[in-house]
């Protein structure tokens, strides 16, 4: 039995080194990358187990690009991701929510050749509560029709040329989970040994589910087709519907890719465009979604087909199972006032 269990145990940085593998060209310095990202997580992951341990709750003092207080923790997690990424040779660029400009790590090269954006801790409002929070992260490759001054010019790719993304929550359990493009592998992060371990390949979301998952107290300032779909989750003909709002993205969206359902983040007076980050929060789990089989919009078109034009750009969200969403859509495009 014991040694069954020895057998057993599939590292994040095993599966990773296995599917590198089936590509004959790759160098490995993308999986040495990838590596940053989980050892990363880990130490952000010990540090939020011990938060209330350690002088790490509460605000910075300092507003960043987003208009937002810095939380203490916030700021840990982005040092955390800038030391243990920032001297890898495959990098180029790094892009964090918490900085107003994109860091250039080193010039492009034929080694560094990456793109790193990233949340460092996503659902900053939850820190002080003991509830769930997350790291995002979305990887892209250096453009080769682009000179490699113009830095924006390689950031700014839209969400389907991504190579790579993935999300840890920090929960219950410690669980990462990314994509390649070629499915989306589930792990949780083992405390006895401090590696994770794999938990689930090849992961589906349900096509449909009965969940959705809005701030309904901006229901009166949604579009009126947004209005009508949330009526319509309340009837005998939606069924047994249920509302689960956590408001960190990376929880909200991680219960809507095991058990199926919708998560809704559409215009609002407050913010016509959405709130949520293009680049490091809806195009990584974007990524994710379609490679379980569900669909990512932001009411309009595919999130992964937009052209991002800055940094920090907002979008609406509507992301889950691809009946769900396809639902959703329906009732928005009858009333869009
Ligand atoms: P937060 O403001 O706590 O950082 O993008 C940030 C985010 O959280 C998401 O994680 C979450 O889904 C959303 O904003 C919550 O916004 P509302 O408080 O407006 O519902």
């Amino acid at each position: 039995m014991a040694n069954d269990a020895l057998i057993s145990v599939k590292t994040v940085q095993r599966h990773i080194f296995e599917r590198q593998r089936d590509h004959p060209t790759a160098t490995g310095e993308f999986s040495w990358l990838l590596s940053g990202i989980t050892l990363a997580t880990n130490i952000i992951a010990a540090h939020v187990r011990r938060a209330g341990l350690l002088d790490i709750l509460g605000d910075t003092g300092r507003v960043n690009v987003q208009g937002e207080l810095v939380q203490k923790l916030d700021d840990l997690a982005n040092r955390t991701i800038v030391e243990c990424l920032g001297y890898r040779e495959s990098l180029g660029i790094m892009v964090s929510e918490e900085d107003d400009e994109p860091s250039i790590v080193k010039e492009f090269g034929d080694r560094a050749k990456y793109i790193v954006l990233f949340d460092p801790l996503d659902g900053s409002s939850n820190i002080d509560v003991n509830v769930s929070i997350g790291t995002i992260f979305s990887i892209l490759q250096k453009r080769d029709d682009a000179p490699a001054g113009r830095v924006l010019d390689h950031i700014l790719q839209p969400g389907y040329k991504q190579i790579a993304a993935g999300y840890v929550i920090y929960s219950s359990s410690t669980v990462f989970v990314y994509t390649t493009g070629h499915g989306v592998h589930m792990f949780t992060l083992d405390p006895a040994i401090g590696a994770y371990r794999l938990s689930r390949e090849n992961l589906r979301m349900p096509e449909t589910g009965s969940t959705y998952s809005i701030n309904e107290a901006y229901r009166a300032q949604f579009p009126v087709g947004i209005q009508k779909y949330l009526d319509w989750t309340k009837t005998d003909k939606a069924g047994d519907f249920s509302l689960r709002y956590i408001g960190s993205l990376v929880a909200d969206f991680h219960r809507t890719l095991l058990r199926g359902g919708v998560f809704l983040y559409p215009p609002t007076k407050k913010a016509p465009g959405g709130k949520l980050r293009l680049l490091y929060e809806a195009n990584p789990l974007a990524f994710i979604a379609e490679q379980a089989g569900g669909a990512a919009t932001d009411g309009k078109q595919r999130i992964l087909e937009k052209v991002p034009t800055s940094l920090h750009e907002r979008t609406c969200l509507i992301i889950g199972s691809r009946k769900e969403v396809d639902r959703v859509l329906s009732f928005w495009k009858e009333r869009r006032d």
